[in-house]
């Protein structure tokens, strides 16, 4: 065939395929597409607009290289070479080449790499450095872990008040935070994203724990002067149930374990979550204590959010040392490698994670401005 017979075939193969409703590259007799949760599985192919704006969003350092390979193989694995979402890493520093070859070559999946601005890893104005220093010494002699870390205390407020920020979020709705080293442990055959998309969910959580009292010494008290400055911020009192058990004079510790999170976007810029954020970020205990995420993002969760509105993830096998959550239903052995009866749900320190469903239904309404 010359050039231009090859021309004129092709723009008849296409409009044939228009005509009669088949994707390019499908053949006349094809079986119909195969779906997924009622999704075209097309949909899922590597670099394909997702039915959710979703991604993996991993903040993480050069060196953890070879535990972000093994987070990702195992994510692969259990989920991802069929759905293809994509990977999001960010960094306070350029990522190396070799960081990037190294986790591009574990998927199919489009991956972005970006670097954290200034301003949302450094100290703010208004924190008094070496008073910092002084109060990470005072932890260090009370033995809190990470006391003497400044890069943690910079990790936790990026991760409360400025993940959701990065330019690289912007296209997406939804996002599911991994680390390195950690296990997924059960075949995942369902789209997450969607099934929380479909349902209005907006925060998904496997584990939840108590947090040491020691490191959080004034995060309650100040979580106190906002919601009386802005009274109209609590849309589910049931929530303070589960925060405290004296009526929410002091703050139990339960937290949602955010190095694993599937969440709404929308929820973290929402002039509420801002506003919040904003507060607790004046009041400096990310530097003066040691506030980590977790309890941040959970107690704006069980405030903000309706009862059914934060999931519990029960069918995901997660394990980020030391905890595990691994399905407790016997039929979900047989697409899982763990261990029931290891499983964080049997233990006090992580009864938090069945607390949640069992709040009473929430009773109030009311609508998140998104900023
Ligand atoms: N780029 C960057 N990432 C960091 C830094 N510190 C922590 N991270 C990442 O932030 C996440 C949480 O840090 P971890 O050190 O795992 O904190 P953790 O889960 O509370 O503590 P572990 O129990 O030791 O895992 C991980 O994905 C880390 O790779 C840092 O200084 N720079
Ligand atoms: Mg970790």
């Amino acid at each position: 065939m010359n050039r231009g017979s090859v021309l004129v075939n092709l723009v008849v193969g296409v409009l044939l395929a228009l005509f009669v409703g088949r994707r390019a590259g499908d053949a006349p007799g094809d079986p119909a597409p195969e779906l997924v949760d009622g999704v075209d599985a097309a949909a899922y192919r590597p670099g394909a607009p997702k039915p959710v704006r979703a991604a993996f969003v991993v903040l993480v350092r050069n060196s953890d290289l070879h535990g972000m390979k093994q987070a990702m193989r195992q994510i692969e694995d259990r989920f991802n070479s069929r759905f293809n979402y994509p990977y999001v890493f960010l960094n306070d520093v350029d990522f190396t080449d070799e960081f990037k070859a190294g986790t591009a070559a574990m998927t199919r999946a489009n991956v972005t790499y970006g670097t954290i601005p200034r301003e949302h890893w450094s100290y703010p104005p208004w924190i008094n450095q070496t008073y910092a220093g002084e109060c990470r010494q005072r932890m260090h002699q009370q033995g809190v872990f990470y006391a003497l870390s400044e890069s943690y205390r910079h990790m936790c407020r990026f991760n409360s008040g400025f993940f959701f920020r990065h330019p690289l979020l912007d296209d997406l709705d939804y996002y599911w935070r991994i680390e390195p080293d950690v296990q997924y442990s059960c075949d995942i055959d369902y789209d997450p994203f969607l099934f929380m998309h479909r349902r209005g969910i907006k925060y998904g959580y496997t584990i939840a724990l108590h947090e040491y009292p020691e490191t959080i010494p004034t995060l309650w008290p100040a979580v106190r002067d906002f919601l009386a400055q802005h009274p109209g911020f609590v849309r589910h009192p049931a929530g303070l149930g589960w925060l405290s058990r004296d009526g929410g004079a002091t703050y139990n510790g339960c937290h949602f374990w955010s190095n694993f999170e599937i969440g709404a976007l929308s929820f973290f810029r929402s002039d509420e979550y801002r506003a919040y954020f904003e507060h607790l970020d004046r009041a400096g205990g990310f530097f003066y204590e040691r506030w980590g995420d977790a309890p941040v993002h959970s107690i704006a969760a069980a405030l903000l959010l309706q009862k059914h509105e934060v999931h519990w993830f029960e069918d995901i096998g997660y394990y980020h040392n030391p905890w595990l959550n691994c399905p407790q239903d016997p039929a979900a052995q047989a697409r899982c490698h763990c261990d029931p009866a290891k499983s964080a749900v049997h233990h006090y320190w992580a009864s938090c994670t069945h607390e949640w469903p069992s709040l009473p239904p929430a009773n109030v309404t009311g609508n998140v401005t998104s900023a």
